[in-house]
């Protein structure tokens, strides 16, 4: 059997001292750490996409990276080719679970029909070598974005035409992500959005979207999909405005066409940025609402204003995405997707595991650190003191309803000004690199 990875070995945990670059030095799959293991908690997926599919071009160069197993002039042939490699990688990284679009895993072909008997093909392979080796996809979902008929839009195109052409690929799409098992399935609405208002009907298009959303739901109802729906925001690129701007925009959207029973939301942190907001923010404002669902892990550049989909290396960042996290439940059919792809210099294979390898373990290490904040309370005692005065009667009253705006100038007039406190916010500040090290 061809190797795709040669002289890569199966990558193991062998801790913080060690040299070896093909190694883990914090994430250590089997540990347990509050109750669950490293694994459990993690719940790490490779995304096929950038992973496999991403040959280094941007808008201004051609591609840098060549892969062995795409290297075949058949289409069909490279998609058999990178299924297999792909389970490969993922063994050796000792990953359990995977994403992809429809589009990443089988060539389009001139009609839908035949686009969907080579699909059918490649999910035979992928279901063959996931029997033989327990991996699973996180999510599966519909690329429609990428082809010149979504160039409007899929479901928020202005032609009917081509909403129902998103129609029969997200059903295909649906179908297969079932026969796979995976356990969720994603829908990031990548040209949902518009260049300008001068051409578009903003209402209108909003309603296509959620009419599209309750077939969506229909359709996983009748074929007896179990897993969640997710959303996965996203404020710009390609478009100049995305309808899924962040994670408020999207509950606005769920609560008012009735959409919150079926659905979560994917959050991106490079989304997350681009919107304006940090990670924390978008995973506080999910959870706070019950609609956290799973996480795209990556991170943008600061000085860039894309998304730059690069391999999340940043230490605070993990450590306050596996608190929020940790506070909120932890993940549940969700997971941490590297939704992230190497720079176009990093030509060699041996990257692809370096990327990960770093990500898995910033994020080990992030886990470790939130959980010994939470053993230690110490942010939340910040919180319980912080809040404290609601446990005043005057709080009570107000929390219960109790009081309204007259009880509240009478106890102004009786008792004058509040005492004004601190934030504490370098302090609290020093308290978490204390904890990061
Ligand atoms: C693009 C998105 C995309 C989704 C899946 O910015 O992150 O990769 O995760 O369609
Ligand atoms: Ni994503
Ligand atoms: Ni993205």
């Amino acid at each position: 059997m061809t190797e795709y990875f040669p002289g890569i070995p199966t990558i193991r945990y062998e801790g913080p001292g060690t040299r070896n670059s093909l190694a883990y030095r914090h994430y250590n799959p089997a540990e347990v750490i509050a109750g669950k293991t490293m694994e459990q908690h993690l719940r790490f997926a490779v995304c096929y996409w950038h992973t496999f599919k991403f040959a280094g071009n941007d808008p201004f160069g051609l591609p840098t990276i060549g892969r062995m197993y795409n290297s075949s002039s058949d289409p069909v042939r490279v998609a058999e080719e990178t299924m297999t490699a792909a389970f490969e990688f993922f063994q050796k990284l000792g990953v359990k679970l995977w994403c992809f679009h429809d589009w990443d895993i089988a060539p389009e072909m001139q009609t839908l029909s035949e686009t969907n008997a080579v699909l059918d093909r490649i999910v035979s392979l992928a279901t063959k070598l996931q029997d033989d080796t327990g991996i699973r996809p996180l999510w599966g979902t519909a690329n429609l974005f990428s082809n010149p008929r979504f160039m409007a839009g899929a479901a928020t195109s202005p032609s009917p035409h081509v909403f129902a052409w998103a129609a029969a690929k997200v059903k295909k799409a649906l179908e297969i992500s079932l026969e796979l098992g995976a356990e969720g399935y994603v829908f990031w609405g990548g040209r949902e959005g518009y260049e300008t208002l001068l051409n578009t009907d903003l209402k209108r298009e909003t309603e296509h979207l959620a009419r599209f959303m309750h077939m969506a739901v229909d359709y996983k109802k009748e074929i007896g999909f179990q897993g969640p729906f997710y959303i996965e925001p996203k404020p710009k690129e390609p478009t100049k405005h995305q309808y899924d701007f962040d994670a408020s925009t999207c509950h606005a959207f769920l609560q008012k066409y009735d959409l919150l029973d079926d659905f979560r939301l994917n959050i991106e942190v490079n989304h997350a940025t681009l919107a304006g907001h940090d990670m924390l923010h978008e995973l506080e404002y999910a959870f706070a609402h019950d609609i956290f669902g799973s996480i795209d892990a990556n991170r943008g550049d600061t000085l860039l204003g894309w998304d730059t989909d690069q391999f999340p290396t940043d230490l605070y960042l993990t450590t306050l995405t596996m608190y929020s996290v940790l506070r909120g439940g932890g993940f549940t059919t969700g997971g941490l997707n590297f939704d992230a792809k190497l720079r176009r210099q990093s030509i060699d294979p041996v990257d692809l595991f370096h990327a990960h390898i770093g990500s898995m373990d910033t994020f080990a290490r992030g886990l470790r650190i939130a959980s010994k904040l939470r053993e230690d309370g110490v942010l939340e005692e910040i919180l319980r003191e912080r809040y404290a005065e609601w446990g005043s009667e005057l709080g009570r009253r107000i929390e219960s309803g109790a009081a309204g705006f007259a009880d509240l100038e009478k106890h102004v007039l009786q008792t004058g000004e509040p005492e004004c406190r601190s934030g504490r916010q370098e302090h609290i500040e020093n308290i978490l690199n204390d904890y990061i090290q």
